[in-house]
């Protein structure tokens, strides 16, 4: 039985990922944050305890800010694959929290990877690394992007992954790692952050259909993004790490839609007009802004065998279809006299 290591296990990605290795029957261990309450709802429904015998998903404290907890847990578990997802990764936080975000998405890269690269040559392990790079390191370069196009990163989250994409190529050269860096551009599902984009506008559109919300504020509309489905997108993670030999991939969909085409499609769907109810609200612009992401990503794909199955309007249905029942639920509790938090509306 294979055994893998994620970082960023509560996460979107974590939570498809850590599903898909269950069921190719991997050991799965998950690092996660301490917090005062549980972080854990992406991830309840895979959980058994550990004194269970069927138990296959463990989780462990740690941080990407604590390299001799990492290289404790490396030690403990011996993985044969390791899956760097966790990182500080909105990129409007990331302006607020720039020093935090170059420690986590950046050095927290680092921190891993010599933890692995150590545990390799003291034990003879073999283990094969992923690296959750992203097309926001192409940041203002011309559409569309590819492996070839010059990274010019716009934001301290994208310099933080520039940095985390070259540290993973150099452990690859220098040590004869199995490392690989995924290119992702964006992907979104039911369990996106609710501050990202694509999810604040289905929240906001399922609320708007039941009374719950009257209007969306949101920052630039003209942004356009190359947006597939989260579920999709963990499958390539994986099979960048059963290849041969380690090399670097662009994942994509080769289609781009603007923030406002999302927002038109999302509200169309339950029968509203976008205009009517969405509002521009300036702190919702960034410094400097991504212009237009559009993935490049033929021949890396086909190299993996690799294709996206979701299309555009079947992702914003799901992610409204899911709201819309989360919104029936909320509209419920708030009938029976329970006082509900509209979070995520009025952040990021
Ligand atoms: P999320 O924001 O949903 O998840 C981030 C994960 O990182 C969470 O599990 C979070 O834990 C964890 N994390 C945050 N800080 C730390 C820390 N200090 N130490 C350890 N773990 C930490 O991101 P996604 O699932 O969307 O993305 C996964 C990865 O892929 C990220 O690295 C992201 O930057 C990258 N990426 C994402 C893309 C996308 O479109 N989704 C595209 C390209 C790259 P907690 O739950 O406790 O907050
Ligand atoms: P992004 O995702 O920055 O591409 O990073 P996000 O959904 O935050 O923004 C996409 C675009 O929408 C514009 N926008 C708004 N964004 C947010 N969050 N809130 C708003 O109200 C709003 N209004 C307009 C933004 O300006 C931007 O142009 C995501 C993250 O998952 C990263 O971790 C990942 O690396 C990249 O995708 C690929």
């Amino acid at each position: 039985m294979k055994k893998a290591l994620l970082t960023g296990i509560t996460g979107q990605d974590g939570s498809y990922l850590a599903e898909l290795l269950l069921s190719k029957g991997y050991e799965v261990h998950g690092i996660i944050r301490r917090a005062s309450s549980f972080n854990t709802d992406r991830i309840d429904h895979l959980y058994r305890d550990p004194h269970d015998p069927q138990a296959k998903m463990f989780l462990h404290y740690g941080d990407l800010a604590d390299s001799s907890n990492l290289r404790l847990l490396i030690e403990r578990v011996c993985p044969d694959e390791v899956y760097n997802l966790g990182a500080q990764s909105h990129v409007k936080v990331s302006y607020d929290q720039a020093e935090y975000t170059a420690d986590i998405t950046g050095l927290g890269t680092l921190r891993l990877l010599e933890a692995i690269r150590d545990y390799r040559d003291r034990t003879g392990h073999a283990v094969k690394y992923y690296q959750a790079s992203s097309s926001e390191m192409f940041g203002a370069a011309k559409p569309p992007q590819g492996l070839n196009t010059p990274f010019h990163p716009r934001s301290p989250y994208a310099v933080a992954k520039v940095y985390s994409f070259w540290q993973t190529v150099n452990h690859r050269e220098a040590y004869d790692l199995y490392a690989c860096n995924g290119i992702l551009f964006n992907h979104e599902s039911p369990r996106r952050g609710e501050t990202f984009v694509t999810r604040k506008i289905t929240r906001a559109v399922a609320r708007i259909k039941m009374s719950l919300q009257k209007k969306l504020y949101l920052g630039n509309l003209e942004a356009k993004r190359d947006w597939g489905h989260a579920r999709d997108y963990v499958e390539a993670m994986w099979l960048m790490l059963q290849q041969d030999a380690p090399r670097d991939y662009v994942i994509a969909t080769g289609e781009a839609y603007s923030v406002r085409e999302f927002a038109e499609r999302a509200f169309a769907l339950v029968g509203l007009d976008y205009q009517e109810y969405v509002e521009i609200d300036p702190r919702y612009f960034r410094p400097a802004e991504v212009d237009y992401l559009l993935g490049d990503a033929e021949e890396t794909q086909q190299r993996l065998g690799w294709q996206p199955k979701t299309t555009f309007e079947e992702l914003v249905r799901e992610m409204v279809d899911h709201d819309l029942e989360l919104a029936r639920q909320e509209k419920t509790l708030i009938n029976a006299g329970h006082q509900i938090a509209l979070k995520g509306i009025s952040t990021n």
